[in-house]
């Protein structure tokens, strides 16, 4: 019997081999969400749970002719941009969203592994700002990575709400601030008003006892993706976003000897 087919979401990111960041963990909790990913690699890395080794962008022209293909065939109703590995190839993903034009585009800026190696170089940083921040419709910085980009010192609810203001005055569109590693878990959604103003909101969440956190930021931009590919408005969705990413920590287990990944699957 046939069905409607779900909706579409492309991701955009690296080759996490161990599979708890990047591309092939997005494609888990795209299927988790019971939706259908495609996806574009931009970096390949060499690493497992204890870390980063190797990083190696692809050739830009296959980023292009990647996206250029698919898009030509089939239209996703969201985009996650992940880890994108050089200025390079950044330059060519905002190419693509300038001239595609694709709804609900969140971009996570993927600035180091948590393990710190550079996952970006100096002017990917550059074209994230100049560029891509404008292009989508809500970045999802961590604490570490907003207050790289914001220039502030990110620890706390205020500090997460000024970094967020300079961001949106910046060019983005929307932020959320993910506060996995504070205390009480509170994210932070902020949104540019018409009147050049910007509202903000929090989402006071739970810590979860698990050292199995490789991979959360993904698993949460991805899943937003998802969740506004589903019609939801940004609020609900970043509340969903966040249950989805509590109980894939709530459910992880170690695959391997270091920081493991959490569980994508875990509501399949
Ligand atoms: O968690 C950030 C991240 C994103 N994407 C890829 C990664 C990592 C961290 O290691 O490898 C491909």
């Amino acid at each position: 019997m046939s069905e409607d087919p779900p909706k579409v979401v492309l991701t955009i990111a690296g080759f996490d081999p161990s599979s708890g960041a990047g591309i092939t963990a997005d494609l888990k909790t795209i299927a988790a969400h019971h939706l259908y990913g495609i996806a574009c690699i931009t970096a390949l890395t060499v690493q497992s749970t204890q870390g980063v080794s190797r990083v190696q962008p692809v050739d830009p022209t296959l980023v292009w002719e990647t996206l250029e293909t698919l898009i030509a065939d089939v239209p996703p109703a969201a985009v996650k941009i992940g880890m994108l590995g050089s200025g390079e190839i950044a330059e060519t993903v905002a190419d693509f969203l300038k001239s595609f034009r694709l709804p609900n585009v969140v971009l996570d800026p993927v600035l180091r592994s948590s393990s710190g190696t550079e996952l970006l170089d100096g002017t990917g940083w550059e074209v994230l700002q100049r560029r891509l921040f404008a292009s989508a419709d809500v970045i999802t910085p961590n604490l570490e990575e907003a207050g790289f980009l914001a220039g502030v010192p990110v620890r706390d609810l205020p500090s997460m709400r000024e970094a967020a203001g300079i961001l949106v005055r910046g060019g983005a569109k929307s932020v959320v601030i993910t506060g996995g590693h504070l205390d009480d878990a509170t994210d932070l959604l902020a949104e540019s008003e018409p009147n050049g103003g910007v509202a903000c909101r929090t989402f006071v969440g739970e810590k979860i006892a698990t050292m199995n956190t490789h991979g959360t930021g993904c698993a949460f931009s991805a899943s937003l993706a998802c969740n506004l590919a589903q019609g939801l408005p940004l609020t609900e969705a970043v509340q969903a976003s966040k249950s989805y990413v509590k109980g894939a920590l709530e459910n992880s287990y170690a695959i391997g000897k270091g920081v493991n990944p959490v569980n994508h699957l875990f509501r399949s």
